[in-house]
């Protein structure tokens, strides 16, 4: 691939934008090569500023679960937009947001808008620390949950892609009062529990784990954490910014049956504009300003033209949406695991529902943080390289998800798997 202007383009960003991009992941550092800089995008296509075309399999980290520039989604933004861009003042169409929020989220009573998964997350862990009164909360090496200063301590996503799971910048006092516990070791969080009792106001967890690549919940995890929270007096937070929508209508709390007391979401809810939301009871929902004490704004908390976007692609979410998204999915795991055995690559490949991820280990799974540091960075960052140069774009981490997406087609899905398995033959 001829990728002179992305490199010329990222030389000139870097005089004026730290790194040269505006979220590190971009940066393509840990697959060792010059980020590609997009031109535009249609459907399950993307193409770059030197007129590259690839098969887009990381849907901007999730939003476009539709795909590109989707027909109905510009249609509403314009319509929208065509009335004025925000008002800060109520509108018809955030209560309808949050109608549409309440019917499809199990646990779900009352919704708050925000602009991004950060401020979700860190609203969450405001209203639950409120809410109980207590200031410790426990998170999961590997969990991402944005870049909230309570949550940059043993973060995944970028943070463990750059080797940074612990941020300069947050200070003591604020780490101290964040328990890091282990993903799918219910013995961890009961000990912080015991140690630190009535000190836990929340658990934060990823349902499904996409940010140190996807790590399932193994069975019963997700149902003892309910019980610990409920023994101990701690909400539990599902953070389903990658999960909400993605897995089932109802997000990870549906698929596994597990209800939260507070739901983070994001990414999909917003249509490819930037939104993010957190729900729960009514009860401890009400807590928040106005109608009580603990405090949270945002002056473009709500936005019509994001909300117009995101109804549409929640709208579109009946039984036979994740029917045929799931059976894309299904295809893409076949084609790679038969890959991967027909090249005697030793990889470990774990999906639930459309996100993905294939960790190259020679671990015979993936079910804890340690398994998925076993990961070959440095093969993986090859494999990128392969897949990139035969017009197929992936996440530039092993630490991050693929996803299928409603945009890709049979021919897409036969594309990936033929450049799958030539990538795994040429980094043997
Ligand atoms: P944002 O602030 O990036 O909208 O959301 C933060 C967030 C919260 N919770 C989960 C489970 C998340 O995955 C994220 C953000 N996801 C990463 C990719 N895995 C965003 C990509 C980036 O940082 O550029």
């Amino acid at each position: 691939m001829n990728q002179e202007k992305s490199i010329q383009a990222f030389d000139n960003a870097q005089k004026v934008i730290p790194g040269g991009v505006n979220s590190p992941v971009r940066a393509f550092k840990s697959v060792n090569c010059s980020p590609i800089f997009i031109a535009e995008a249609k459907g399950s296509k993307v193409k770059d500023i030197d007129g590259n075309e690839y098969v887009d399999c990381v849907s901007s980290w999730g939003p476009l679960i539709c795909g590109h520039a989707h027909p109905d989604v510009l249609k509403a933004i314009n319509d929208t937009a065509a009335k004025g861009t925000s008002y800060g003042a109520p509108t018809l169409i955030e209560t309808e947001m949050a109608e549409q929020i309440v019917a499809m989220i199990p646990s779900v009573e009352k919704v708050r808008m925000v602009n991004s998964g950060t401020e979700a997350t860190m609203s969450a862990i405001r209203l639950a620390r409120g809410y109980t009164g207590r200031e410790c909360i426990i998170k999961f090496a590997g969990n991402y949950h944005g870049h909230g200063d309570s949550f940059l301590i043993k973060a995944g996503s970028g943070a463990i892609t750059l080797g940074l799971p612990d941020s300069p910048g947050v200070t003591k006092h604020t780490a101290a009062d964040t328990l890091i516990a282990d993903f799918n070791n219910l013995e961890s969080v009961e000990q912080l529990l015991i140690e630190r009792k009535e000190e836990v106001a929340a658990i934060i967890v990823e349902p499904v784990a996409g940010n140190m690549g996807v790590v399932p919940p193994n069975p019963g995890f997700l149902e003892g954490l309910r019980t610990l929270c409920d023994k101990h007096g701690a909400l539990l937070i599902f953070d389903e910014v990658i999960t909400g929508f993605r897995l089932a209508r109802g997000g990870a709390q549906e698929h596994f049956n597990v209800m939260p007391d507070l739901t983070t979401l994001g990414k999909i809810i917003g249509g490819g504009l930037p939104v993010g939301a957190y729900g729960g009871s009514a009860e401890i929902m009400d807590y928040l300003a106005p109608n009580g004490p603990v405090y949270q704004a945002g002056t473009l908390s709500g936005n019509p033209l994001a909300m117009a976007a995101g109804l549409v692609i929640l709208k579109k979410m009946d039984k036979q949406f994740y029917t045929d998204l799931n059976s894309r999915a299904e295809k893409l795991e076949a084609g790679f695991k038969k890959n991967a055995e027909e090249t005697g690559t030793n990889v470990v490949f774990n999906r639930v529902g459309s996100m993905m991820t294939m960790f190259f280990t020679d671990n015979k799974k993936v079910e804890v943080y340690e398994d998925a540091m076993t990961s070959d960075t440095d093969k993986y960052a090859n494999y990128f390289s392969e897949m990139v140069e035969q017009g197929v774009y992936i996440a530039p981490s092993q630490f991050e998800c693929l996803f299928a997406s409603m945009a890709h087609s049979e021919q897409d899905i036969n594309t990936i798997i033929t450049a799958h398995k030539k990538a795994l033959e040429k980094i043997k």
